[in-house]
């Protein structure tokens, strides 16, 4: 599965497959347009794999994109109650605008982080704080947003645990979001999992970043 595109300024793209020899993934990525130039990423990872981790990670989707506008840690509870009666999942929630902000939110195993261009090369600039759960089945008690401050160019990238992300650093930050993100299924797929990688930019006033 490969998707990409733009919404207003902020490019953005997601790739992933299932699990060798599985007909569906758990793993989804979602773009929701929230309107006014901003945009909310979720990567979700359904427990597991297969067609009951797909069934809950199309649940948390669905009520995703049909309360795009509430707050983060609404929306994470929002996604427990549609998944209570399923196996559970990670979800990773990142707003994004044409700011200088991300705010994110994440709950079990599923990375985000900001990567940005420094002197010396490709940094991580910021990781989001995963608070140990299974949204679903046992929810943190203490659902805090956290805020990352990001310039134009600087890539977001959200991945479940199918993709090995240590190698995120030798990213070419010149090439699309759609080739990096295909790069890195290719590349950095674990093959004993479900895989999803999304990464999403804003590119400035100019038009062209990296
Ligand atoms: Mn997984």
């Amino acid at each position: 599965m490969h998707e990409d595109g733009f919404i207003g300024r902020i490019e953005w793209a997601v790739a992933g497959r299932a699990l060798p020899g599985q007909q569906v993934s758990g793993d989804r990525g979602l773009v929701l347009d929230t309107g006014g130039g901003t945009v909310l990423f979720a990567v979700l990872d359904g427990l597991g794999h297969g067609a009951a981790a797909a069934d809950a990670a199309d649940r948390a989707a669905r009520v995703l994109s049909e309360n795009r506008a509430e707050p983060l840690d609404v929306l994470m509870v929002l996604c427990h109650r549609a998944m209570a009666d399923t196996r559970g999942a990670a979800v990773s929630l990142a707003l994004f605008d044409e700011g200088d902000r991300v705010r994110w939110l994440g709950v079990g195993n599923v990375e985000s982080q900001v990567l940005t261009a420094g002197p010396a090369g490709l940094k991580v600039h910021a990781t989001v704080l995963l608070t140990a759960g299974i949204v679903g089945y046992r929810l943190p008690a203490n659902l805090q947003p956290q805020s990352v401050a990001v310039r134009p160019g600087d890539l977001l990238l959200m991945s479940t645990d199918g993709i090995v992300t240590e190698s995120a650093t030798r990213i070419d930050l010149s090439k699309s979001t759609a080739d990096i993100t295909a790069e890195m299924l290719t590349r950095h797929a674990k093959d004993t999992d479900d895989a999803l990688v999304l990464a999403a930019r804003h590119r400035g006033a100019g038009g062209a970043a990296g």
